[in-house]
Formats: structure tokens, C-alpha cells, sequence
């Protein structure tokens, strides 16, 4: 029987990897070639997403027209990406059509031992005035999250039918609920909750809603991990009579956390077999899509949850690490990622009340008030720092990565020929809509350095233009996407190129 570790041994030799001493580090030769008829998914031009939590909402100064800060930073993550707002908040917001509306009576209650309770707020029809002008300004649209853990139908229906006529066409579609496989922790009795109970209680909300909006569709579970709950979901729904119009199949993930775990590292984050879970992960979640025929997206995650871990999340290893992580789930044709962020407080509400990775930071005690809340969570894409945003290492990665919307992959054994040379490395190919053919490579190894001979394939001369994911280690808290001055020269359809250890590297024919 031929072992995984002897087929990569003989994989490795077949390929002729050589490796060479350059400047005392190890550099591994690697040939690539492009296939020419090997069209996979294509990556929706919206396929770039950020996550934010519902109570976001509540801070009248954040998603508005004013905050032109905050807007020049989606523009320049992505033309046409997708805002979703959920989150643990979600589930403790209140719909508030009137300034003098009273806050309602909530139908449930959360109590955990030992965290504080949660604080109920509203969301009001100036929010959501001001989001659906935020989201014109930058052209970006919206999956808007309606609670379920305390809400009834008729809010929800009542919430749904504004949003719907403010927000309009860029309302892509309502999720009702977040993370509803954790609610036996919290929220629902852990005794019956199941993927079952869930679906009945998210079918009499989303039927309420239709009744009220017509035009209603719908992304769900949203489940935290739980992916065997779209399984479930698509095995159950053919037998489901006036089923509401679910367009998509959601879930998160984060890769470890809470950011106290030192199995959240950056050589732990790095390695192929987180990618590996990845793809188990994909695997289900597109089966139970196919199943249902509808797309399926990674609607919330990051690094590390409960607000990310600093020297981990807030580090280039991040850009790295969503770089790939969102090229993986294109390649499995999911229709977009969604990276969660947000400012400190919104997001610390959404985890207790603190930020653990504060802990990390200072000595300064361990209740909530003892602890300033750091700015932004430490996993944020754009940053708040005072009264303007920056776009941080894992946006850097995942705007690099989003270079290939609107084109379509193509299907290679990069990543598996990459690892088989001994290098923690990956790649993944593209056709653009303007049809230039375009190879992104991430180098995520620590100390090895490639020298790729890539053949586009065509026989053609000509140029290739080259940008870089970089900074000066995998662990600065900074990123940088540069184009080189030069372009590459293609002969004969070949060009050659570095990638030095811990960067990625975009090559486009032109
Ligand atoms: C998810 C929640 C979100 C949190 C995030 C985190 O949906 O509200 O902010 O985890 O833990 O589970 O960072």
C-alpha cells in the first residue's frame, strides 16, 4: 500500500523539485502548468464580504454617508462586495419603527452562569435609512440579520418589510438567527433543540416574513460549526409544504480560538492540514447545497474567535492565511466569505463583554470593567483608529485573493504539486472576465523559497504584470499588495518568478 507520506516522496521526486541554497535558505524549483480546458466554479464578482454585528447598527455615526472613512475602505476592498450583519447581537436587537416605539417584551431569555446579561437594544428605522445610503455610496449590498433567539414572527415580519423597501435591490436576502446550533448553550433548552427544532421554529419566522414580503429569500442555518445542520436541512426540505425561497446555505468558521489557546499559533494556522479541515468542511456544505440546488457561503469567520488573538489575527500571517482560505472555499464553489470585525466594543458585546485577547495584551484584571476595550477585535479587516479605518493584514489577504471576482478558476493540482515539493505552499489559477488567464501563489512557509516556472499554456510572448502580497515577517502588523515597476517577460506562453518564503505572488498576462 502506497502511504500519503511515500506518494508525497514520490511525488516530490517526479516533479524534479530541486532544491537549491540561495542566500542560506532553502529554495525549491517548482513548474507549473496552466491547463488550458479546465474550467471550474466561477467566483461571483460579489464574492468579497465582511461580517458585522447587528448592535453595529445602533451607532448612528458608523453606517452612515458621513463616515467617509469607513466608505473608502470597503471601495478599495471591493467594487461590488457584500456586507453581511448578524452576530451574537443579533439575537438581542429589537425592532424599533418609531422614535417613541417601547421596547417589547421578549419572548426569551438568555442566562449563563457567570456572564453578564445581555443588554437588549433597538434598531431603528434611521439606521436603517442611513445603511441602505452607506451601502450606495460604497456599492456594496447587504445579507441583513434578523434575530431569532428573542424575537416573534410578527416583528420580524414588521422589521423585514422596511428593510426590504428602503434597502431594496441591495438587500441580497434576510438571515433569521446566528449561530442557532449554539442556542442549547444559551438560548433554547438543550434537551430538544436540534437541527429539527430549529427548522421548524426558522420556517414559522421566514413564513411570516413572506407573508409579508413577497419578493423574500432567504440564506440560512448560519450554524457556528455545526455543517451536518445543512445535511439535515437538505434532506428534510423536499418534504416541506409553502417553503420559503432560500437562495443560499450558510456557515461559519473560525479557525481555533478563544485567543487564550496556544494551539492558536501562527505555524498551526499556516499548515496544509488546516486547509485540509477546510475542504472537509467545503465538502459537506456543497453537498447539502447541490442537494437543495442553491449556492452555498461562508457568511462569518475569521482567525480566532471571541475577537481574534493579537500577534496572530492582527499579523501578515492572517493575510496569508485569508488568501488562501477564501480562494479555497472559490475553488469549492461557494459564492463569497465573509470575514468578521467590527469595532471593539460592538464585538465585544457580541463575546460577554471583553475581548480575551485584551487579556493577552495588559495586566489589568479580568472583569469587563477592569478591561479597556481595545479599539477594534483583533481579527477586524478594517480597523478603527480614532475617527478614521485602515484596512488590516487579513483584508489585505482577502482583497488579493478577490482579484479574481468575476472570473472563472480553473481546476489544477497546484497546491497538492506545490506541497509534494516539500513547501508549505499554495496556488490557485483563474480566467478574468476580460480573459487574461492570472495565477495567484501563497507562500506561507516559514523559511523555503520558490523559484515557479508557470506556463500560461498558450505558446504566446508577451508580458506578465506581477503584484505581491508582502511585509517583512509573517508576524508584522502589516501588509502590503505591490505591483512591480517591471513586467515579467512571457516567452513561449513561460514565464519565471519568485515567491520568497511568507508572501504571495499575483502573475497576470497582459
Ligand atoms: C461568533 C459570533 C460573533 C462573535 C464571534 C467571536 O457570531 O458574534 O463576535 O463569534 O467569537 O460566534 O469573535
Amino acid at each position: 500500500m502506497i502511504t500519503r507520506r511515500k506518494f508525497l516522496a514520490t511525488a516530490a521526486c517526479s516533479l524534479a523539485a530541486t532544491r537549491l541554497r540561495a542566500q542560506g535558505h532553502d529554495k525549491i524549483k517548482v513548474a507549473l502548468t496552466i491547463p488550458a480546458e479546465a474550467t471550474g466554479p466561477r467566483m461571483p464578482i460579489d464574492f468579497v464580504g465582511l461580517s458585522y454585528e447587528v448592535q453595529q447598527l445602533a451607532d448612528p455615526t458608523f453606517f452612515t454617508v458621513e463616515n467617509g472613512g469607513l466608505i473608502r475602505e470597503f471601495k478599495d476592498l471591493s467594487s461590488h462586495g457584500v456586507l453581511r450583519l448578524g452576530g451574537n447581537t443579533s439575537e438581542f436587537a429589537y425592532w424599533k419603527p418609531m422614535p417613541d416605539s417601547p421596547e417589547p417584551e421578549h419572548p426569551h431569555v438568555r442566562e449563563v452562569v457567570g456572564e453578564p446579561k445581555p443588554q437588549y437594544y433597538a434598531v431603528t428605522a434611521e439606521a436603517i435609512r442611513s445603511l441602505a445610503e452607506f451601502l450606495r455610496a460604497t456599492n456594496w449590498s447587504c445579507i441583513y440579520g434578523i434575530g431569532m433567539g428573542t424575537n416573534t414572527p410578527a416583528r420580524a415580519a414588521e422589521e423585514a418589510d422596511f428593510v426590504a423597501q428602503i434597502l431594496g435591490e441591495r438587500l441580497e436576502y434576510f438571515q433569521i438567527g446566528n449561530e442557532a446550533d449554539l442556542f442549547d448553550r444559551h438560548l433554547r433548552d438543550p434537551k430538544t433543540w436540534s437541527a429539527k427544532s430549529y427548522l421548524e421554529e426558522w420556517l414559522t419566522l421566514a413564513r411570516a416574513i413572506t407573508a409579508r414580503v413577497g419578493s423574500a429569500k432567504f440564506g440560512m442555518p448560519d450554524v457556528a460549526s455545526k455543517v451536518a445542520w445543512l445535511t439535515e436541512i437538505a434532506a428534510q426540505w423536499p418534504s416541506i409544504t409553502t417553503a420559503p425561497r432560500v437562495t443560499t446555505l450558510t456557515h461559519h468558521y473560525y479557525f481555533g480560538g478563544p485567543a487564550t489557546n496556544p494551539e492558536v499559533n501562527i505555524p498551526n494556522l499556516l499548515q496544509p492540514a488546516t486547509m485540509e479541515k477546510v475542504q472537509a468542511t467545503a465538502n459537506i456544505a456543497t453537498a447539502a447545497a447541490d442537494r437543495m440546488g442553491v449556492h452555498v457561503r461562508m457568511t462569518e469567520g475569521n482567525t480566532c474567535y471571541r475577537g481574534g488573538k493579537p500577534g496572530v489575527s492582527d499579523v501578515f500571517a492572517a493575510a496569508l492565511w485569508a488568501a488562501d482560505y477564501a480562494l479555497l472555499l472559490a475553488s469549492n464553489n461557494y459564492s463569497g466569505v465573509n470575514l468578521h470585525g467590527g469595532t471593539g466594543k460592538s464585538v465585544a458585546n457580541s463575546v460577554g463583554g471583553f475581548l480575551p485577547g485584551d487579556v493577552l495584551l495588559k495586566d489589568q484584571g479580568e472583569t469587563p470593567e477592569q478591561i479597556a476595550t481595545h479599539p477594534h477585535p483583533f481579527y477586524t479587516p478594517i480597523a478603527t483608529l480614532g475617527t478614521d479605518y485602515t484596512l488590516q493584514p487579513v483584508g489585505y489577504g482577502l482583497k488579493f485573493a478577490g482579484s479574481f471576482s468575476g472570473g472563472s478558476l480553473l481546476k489544477t493540482d497546484f497546491s497538492a504539486k506545490l506541497q509534494a515539493a516539500g513547501v508549505d505552499a499554495t496556488a490557485y489559477a483563474a480566467k478574468l472576465p476580460g480573459g487574461q488567464m492570472s495565477v495567484i501563489i501563497l507562500n506561507k512557509d516559514a523559511e523555503k523559497d520558490l523559484a515557479l516556472e508557470v506556463d500560461f499554456g498558450r505558446g504566446e510572448s508577451g508580458a506578465v504584470k506581477a503584484e505581491t502580497l508582502h511585509a517583512t515577517a509573517l508576524d508584522s502588523r502589516e501588509a502590503h499588495i505591490t505591483r512591480s515597476a517591471r513586467s515579467n517577460s512571457l516567452k513561449q506562453g513561460r514565464c519565471t518568478a519568485n515567491v520568497p518564503r511568507a508572501s504571495g505572488l499575483c502573475l497576470t498576462v497582459i
